[in-house]
């Protein structure tokens, strides 16, 4: 499989560049007969859209899905789905000055060295941009993954040192930051102003919770999980970690602390975050990314141009100040179509029992321990 595709039994392949004339994807191993329209997918692509606050990039695209193939009379035939936006607000003269030089912290260094030449205009592939067709693939993953009960729900945990003081699920949608904590929000706000008058920009913690996921999905030891999650995670552009459940926490921790302990009535913790030895425990599964600050920022760093020579650069243009924050429905797509991919793959190795009934039922999500 190519480096562009990921999934087994469900497939993603993504294609199209930040300034090239369309992005898209390929769904392939799709189930027939999922209810899905253009419109389906605006909610969404919304969530994860430029221009949507002052805390964004600026760049307005519509984000409208073309339906290509793979679906006939509104509903999915089993057959490839091809999915397409067009790209209508690319300002490719913005990156002229980056053609010549490379970006402190960008992959602009790494792709210009690997393949020998790049195409500079938005970064090309290693843009945000290509994160769009992601949450479009997983919008009717997660349609799917609803029929069963399952659901997925991102929400900042962390922009710089601002961290929420509870995590209340209803607020999450109700401000753009997907901050969780109305108390803190203004702080929030106040700090991302400050950083965006500074030219400079920030890191971020994306955490993602799923529900109602049945046991057993997760295969060892190669195909564990957990592992394919942090793989998919970790192919998100900017993501520098992935934990699952108390992730690097564990490392303080003592065995009597760490362990899920078990009684009749299900388990009494979810330090695991759900995953067992690979294998989802009927457990919310529940992991947290830890994505980098935007490389390009106004504040002058130094770097050398294309014939090696010492240059200072400052990127202007539209850039996200804290690229984390679109981030959260991203994080909520590779989760989601990493379920559906292992939902199919359990069933085409074990068939649907007992997989889809739990035999300890697990506790409900507490946000406020997460
Ligand atoms: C991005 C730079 C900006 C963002 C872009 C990601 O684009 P431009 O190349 O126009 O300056 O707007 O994000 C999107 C367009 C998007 O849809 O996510 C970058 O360098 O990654």
């Amino acid at each position: 499989m190519s480096a562009n595709s990921f999934g087994k039994l469900l497939t993603v392949t993504t294609f199209g560049e930040s300034h090239g004339p369309a992005i898209g994807c390929i769904i392939d191993g799709c189930p027939p007969g999922i209810a899905i329209a253009p419109e389906d997918f605006r909610a969404d692509l919304s969530r994860r859209a430029t221009g949507r606050s002052r805390f964004v990039s600026q760049r307005r695209e519509s984000d409208e899905v073309e339906i290509l193939s793979g679906v006939h009379g509104g509903r999915t035939t089993g057959t490839p789905i091809a999915l397409l936006i067009r790209n209508t607000d690319a300002r490719s003269k913005d990156y002229a000055q980056v053609s010549q030089t490379f970006r402190p912290g960008h992959a602009d260094y790494t792709y210009w060295h690997k393949y020998g030449l790049r195409d500079p205009r938005g970064g090309g592939r290693s843009s945000a941009r290509e994160t769009t067709v992601r949450v479009a693939a997983a919008v009717i993953a997660k349609r799917w993954l609803a029929g069963l009960g399952i659901r997925v729900q991102g929400w900042i945990s962390a922009i710089g040192p601002c961290v929420p003081g509870r995590i209340e699920f209803s607020a999450i949608e109700d401000n753009p930051l997907f901050w969780p904590d109305p108390d803190t929000l203004p702080e929030v706000e106040a700090f991302l102003d400050g950083l965006r008058k500074s030219g400079d920009s920030i890191g971020a913690r994306v955490s993602v919770v799923a529900e109602g996921v049945p046991v057993g999905l997760g295969e060892p030891l190669y195909g564990k999980l957990d592992g394919d999650l942090a793989s998919a995670l970790m192919g998100i552009n900017a993501v520098k970690a992935v934990e699952i459940g108390d992730g690097v926490e564990v490392i303080r921790q003592r065995g009597s602390e760490h362990r899920d302990e078990l009684t009749p009535a299900g388990f009494l913790s979810n330090h695991a975050g759900g995953i067992l030895g690979g294998i989802s425990s009927g457990q919310p599964i529940l992991a947290h990314v830890a994505i980098k600050p935007t490389s390009s920022i106004l504040v002058p760093g130094r770097s050398v141009n294309l014939a090696g020579e010492p240059v200072e650069v400052v990127t202007r243009g539209r850039h996200d100040p804290c690229v984390g924050i679109r981030a959260v429905p991203i994080v909520e797509a590779m989760l989601a179509l990493v379920l559906m991919d292992h939902l199919l793959r359990h069933r085409a190795q074990c068939g649907d029992v007992p997989a889809m009934s739990p035999r300890v039922p697990a506790p409900p999500f507490q946000p406020e321990s997460a």
